[in-house]
């Protein structure tokens, strides 16, 4: 079993994940890189099997935290995958590969997003208003690089109720010099006659090209489809769920109606509170990743030659 003092430090990673202390699947991921490290250098295990079933415990744990992040499972997935390939024997040396592929995992993911940075600041016009949606680290490295070249943006961003993680995305435009509004979401219909682009972030790609994004995006993707703005969403191919090959359907999760309003005063009333939802593949303009700017019903093609998809 874990050893104690360990199991208090891995667990209040599962527990910061689930209580959304830590929020955003790229961050998600990243410390549940370093959460599966931690377990690793720590651990008392002897042999293989000691160490190996004491992995696979943290990685089961933190895959559950949150449902539907296919970025925090293919993080863990290649992390077995490259364990099962070294076919080593000895503890310490599979401790040696998940720290390494720990570390090699953050790089890759710091060079992705330089890569998707120049990629996407590239695709917004010079004098140019960006709407978006919620605090994705992708968009807003995309956004301060354009602003870095000198292109002249404004970006409105919605409060992103109920936890409001627009707030954190104004905080950091500002911050970087770059002129923000904040709006109630439900203004977007009233401001899209003004937006050059809307730019999002990913939680999910499906195989059909469909994004799963925080809720409220696949209304904000009609809305700019019906004004003819181009809709991009910014995402690492890591947030590919290659399950939905096999037609797995991504898991929307509901988290607690506390989030919306407090239940004791609305007796008798369901609050509903469904984190994410589903924009369909033909609102969407484009998915500008580390590969480049591809268009989702071509995403898969490129992904399964790519990553040989097939093969795995
Ligand atoms: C965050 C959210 C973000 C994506 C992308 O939802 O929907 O748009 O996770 O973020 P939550 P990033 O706050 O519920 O986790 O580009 O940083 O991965």
């Amino acid at each position: 079993m874990i050893g104690d003092s360990l199991e208090r430090e891995v667990e209040k990673i599962c527990n910061d994940i689930r209580k959304l202390k830590i929020q955003g699947a790229r961050n998600i991921a990243r410390i549940a890189m370093k959460a599966m490290a931690i377990q690793a250098s720590k651990s008392k295990a002897k042999d293989k099997d000691g160490l190996m079933n004491e992995l696979l415990i943290v990685a089961d744990s933190l895959a559950s935290t949150r449902p539907t992040e296919p970025m925090l499972r293919n993080a863990l997935a290649l992390l077995f995958a490259e364990i099962g390939r070294g076919k080593e024997e000895d503890a310490d040396k599979i401790r040696e590969i998940v720290i390494r592929e720990k570390d090699e995992f953050l790089e890759k993911m710091r060079s992705n997003e330089l890569k998707i940075a120049e990629f996407g600041a590239k695709e917004i016009p010079d004098d140019s208003t960006i709407l978006t949606h919620c605090h994705s680290s992708t968009v807003t490295a995309i956004l301060k690089r354009a602003n870095e070249l000198n292109k002249k943006i404004e970006v409105i961003c919605t409060e992103s109720r109920p936890k409001f993680q627009g707030w954190i995305t104004v905080k950091e435009l500002s911050t970087a010099g770059i002129r923000v509004n904040l709006i109630i979401d439900s203004a977007v219909k009233h401001f899209i006659k003004d937006v050059n682009l809307v730019l999002v972030g990913a939680d999910a790609i499906t195989s059909a090209g469909d994004l799963i994004n925080k809720i409220g995006t696949s209304m904000i993707a009609s809305i700019a489809y019906e004004s003819e703005v181009r809709v991009y969403s910014a995402a690492e191919t890591y947030k590919f769920d290659p399950l939905t090959l096999w037609g797995k359907i991504e898991k929307i999760e509901e988290r607690s109606p506390e989030e919306v309003a407090d239940p004791k005063k609305f007796k008798g009333v369901r609050i509903r509170n469904p984190a994410f939802d589903v924009t369909q593949a033909k609102y969407l303009t484009a998915y500008i990743t580390e590969m480049g700017v591809i268009p989702p019903q071509g995403l898969v093609n490129l992904l399964w030659r790519e990553f040989r998809l097939g093969e795995r």
